[in-house]
């Protein structure tokens, strides 16, 4: 997850200068998590009751839901729905298909199995509004193209990018050539200017120990890229007795991605700054200060 800590890269070598690739801010801004959703809210009393509406009723599986078919919220709960697509990218085994699989309460493959073309899937998630404390109901939709489908056919690859609100770039803390070509792989698929929310997923957190990708080399590409850098565990968690962990798991993930589609659409509404407009915003009063002076 995202820390607010700073760092000093000092006379380190960067993650950027490593790959050679100099492409300062993929992102448009860092968020503190929780800024614009309220991350705790589905513990709550009336998050769990608006859970109810993708769970079933033991709380411990997700709904699945036909092409025609959406979760219903309670009549009393006043809501609204945003639909997004997200494109799932990444080297082949990374584990973007488990992670999806993860993220929307199916059974986690436990072989490698290549994606064979694209493969999609509706992750619905209720979420809470700080400023507003609106009920949001999140359908993401997500598109998971198999690597070496993608590098087969020219087709994927626009086909996976049409339209699309998000890209999440994933990498293995197994393998760290895939944390390492991330900017190479994301300067393929995306341009720093382009409008898309981009994130990056980090597999197989439960190998920690076999990990060689430290923690500081997270934040320090999150600072130099201005990407949130997400963890999660594709892994059936067979101790999961308290109700809902299924949910807990995945929910910082959701949450995460969620409120950065957010702020997008804020941004796009001009209900919210981006990062250079608020510079530019800076730099012009300052240069109004000076001429008053
Ligand atoms: N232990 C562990 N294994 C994982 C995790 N994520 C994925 N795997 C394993 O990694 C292998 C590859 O995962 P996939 O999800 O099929 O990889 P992919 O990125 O979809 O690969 P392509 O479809 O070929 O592009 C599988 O054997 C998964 O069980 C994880 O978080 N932890
Ligand atoms: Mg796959």
């Amino acid at each position: 997850m995202f820390s607010s800590v700073s760092y000093q890269t000092g006379c380190q070598e960067t993650h950027a200068s490593k790959s050679g690739l100099n492409l300062m801010k993929f992102g448009e801004m860092l968020i503190q998590p929780g800024t614009l959703l309220q991350y705790d809210w589905y513990k709550s009393w009336e998050g769990r009751e608006s859970l109810l509406s993708i769970l079933h009723r033991n709380m411990h599986h997700r709904k699945l839901f036909g092409l025609l078919e959406e979760p219903l919220l309670p009549v009393q709960f006043s809501s609204s729905d945003v639909q997004y697509k997200i494109f799932v990218s990444g080297r082949s085994g990374v584990g973007k298909t488990s992670a999806l699989a993860k993220l929307s309460g199916n059974e986690v493959p436990t072989m490698h199995s290549e994606t064979p073309g694209i493969q999609t899937q509706v992750v619905y998630w209720p979420a809470k509004l700080v400023q507003t404390n609106k009920i949001v109901m999140f359908r993401l939709h997500f598109w998971d193209a198999g690597d070496a489908a993608l590098k087969k056919f020219d087709h994927i690859l626009p086909a996976c990018k049409e339209n699309a609100d998000a890209v999440v770039f994933h990498f293995s803390f197994t393998d760290r050539g895939s944390f390492e070509d991330l900017p190479r792989h994301m300067a393929r698929i995306v341009s720093p200017s382009d409008n898309t929310c981009k994130l990056v997923l980090g597999t197989k957190y439960d190998q920690l120990a076999h990990s060689d990708v430290t923690h500081q080399e997270l934040r320090e590409f999150e600072q130099q890229y201005k990407i949130p850098v997400l963890k999660i565990a594709n892994i059936a968690n067979y101790e999961q007795s308290e109700l809902q962990t299924e949910v807990h798991e995945v929910a910082p993930v959701l949450n995460t991605l969620c409120e950065y589609l957010w702020r997008r659409d804020q941004v796009a509404a001009g209900v919210l700054q981006t990062e250079r407009q608020t510079d530019e915003q800076r730099h012009s009063d300052e240069d109004q200060m000076v001429l008053y002076f």
